[in-house]
């Protein structure tokens, strides 16, 4: 066998399916590595979920990602998590208690599960924060979030400008603070937006200390293909958020900016990157403006796109209180990276 055979196996494949929730309990869940829940109970989903209503037309679904071979499970901490040896799945959650000193608690476990199993490198991270927008102690809870999610990436050694993973913050209702994440044994590499000061050097006004995430995160997924993983995008330009109090204008300026996303991951690679391709979710904060959210997406992909197809639209805050939509999604296809 030559060595390039063998070094071509070094990377087990990572498959993602957007699946409808059913198919999912009937049989999926347990030969997943894990997945992540829309639209269903957080109790009953046998997942990771995001407690929060779909919107319009949307169906409850699991993003299921399945690995190669056999799979072993445990709990590190807060961490329950599943690997096959090369791409592991977890989730946690705590319920109750100070956002900063939470958000330290579950990254540390996050961290420590990564140590632990050997696969050390963060590819995509959900955040989900209950009542993300309000403030409490003088600063709002997201701002809170931030200072402990950056000291504990700081402390593990980990990434926390650049080359900091794929992520989102999503506000939700209720529940605890949550966390969902995917890592494998090859580091990503880390993309910027041109149009887009990166989150990591964000001014102090926005906060203390700068959110931990790139724009999109581009990696081998093994068997062949290449992921992009992009992070939570919304109507913002350099750092300002623009076009305040009007949700068509910012989901056209949300769609140039995971245009832009999807050229920077281009320039990369020789797979065929296609935004009207990407497995998205749309986070919509009022829910009457979902209609209008889903006529400018259908417009700039195309009603019959695959993206538009598959989009779940979900009700949830996001990160800015004048933010009003945000999508984030993964597209993956065959191909290699470029040197
Ligand atoms: C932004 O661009 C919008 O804190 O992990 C998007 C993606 C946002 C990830 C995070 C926040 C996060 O700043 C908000």
């Amino acid at each position: 066998m030559s060595a390039a055979v063998s070094t071509a196996a070094v990377q087990g494949a990572l498959r993602v399916q957007r699946l409808s929730l059913d198919a999912w309990r009937a049989g999926a869940a347990s030969s997943a590595l894990g997945g992540l829940a829309y639209g269903a109970d957080t109790d009953t989903a046998g997942t990771g979920a995001l407690d929060a209503p779909l919107l319009g037309g949307s169906r409850a679904c699991v993003d299921a990602a399945f690995g190669s071979g056999a799979l072993q499970r445990g709990r590190t901490g807060l961490v329950s998590w599943a690997h096959d040896g090369h791409w592991l799945h977890g989730h946690a959650h705590i319920d109750s208690g100070d956002l900063e000193h939470n958000a330290g608690h579950l990254y540390r476990d996050v961290f420590a599960t990564l140590q632990q199993q050997g696969m050390p490198h963060l590819l995509r991270l959900w955040n989900y924060l209950p009542r993300i927008n309000e403030h409490s102690q003088g600063l709002e809870r997201y701002r809170q979030f931030n200072i402990g999610r950056q000291r504990a990436f700081i402390d593990s050694g980990a990434a926390a400008f650049e080359g900091a993973p794929a992520a989102c913050a999503i506000g939700t209702a209720h529940g605890g603070l949550a966390l969902h994440f995917i890592a494998g044994r090859q580091p990503p590499r880390a993309l910027e937006n041109p149009r887009q000061v990166p989150a990591w050097r964000y001014p102090r006004a926005y906060g203390p200390r700068a959110p931990t995430f790139s724009r999109a995160a581009l990696a081998d997924m093994g068997g062949g293909e290449v992921g992009l993983w992009i992070s939570g995008t919304a109507s913002i330009v350099g750092h300002q958020s623009v076009h305040l109090g009007d949700v068509r204008a910012q989901t056209r300026e949300t769609v140039a900016n995971l245009r832009a996303v999807v050229a920077a991951a281009q320039s990369q690679t020789s797979a065929a990157l296609a935004l009207e391709q990407l497995q998205c979710c749309v986070y919509v904060r009022h829910a009457a403006d979902a209609a209008a959210v889903c006529d400018e997406l259908s417009a700039a992909w195309g009603a019959g796109s695959p993206a538009a197809q598959a989009a779940v639209f979900v009700q949830a805050d996001i990160c800015r209180a004048e933010l009003l939509v945000e999508v984030e999604g993964h597209v993956l296809a065959p191909g290699r990276l470029r040197g």
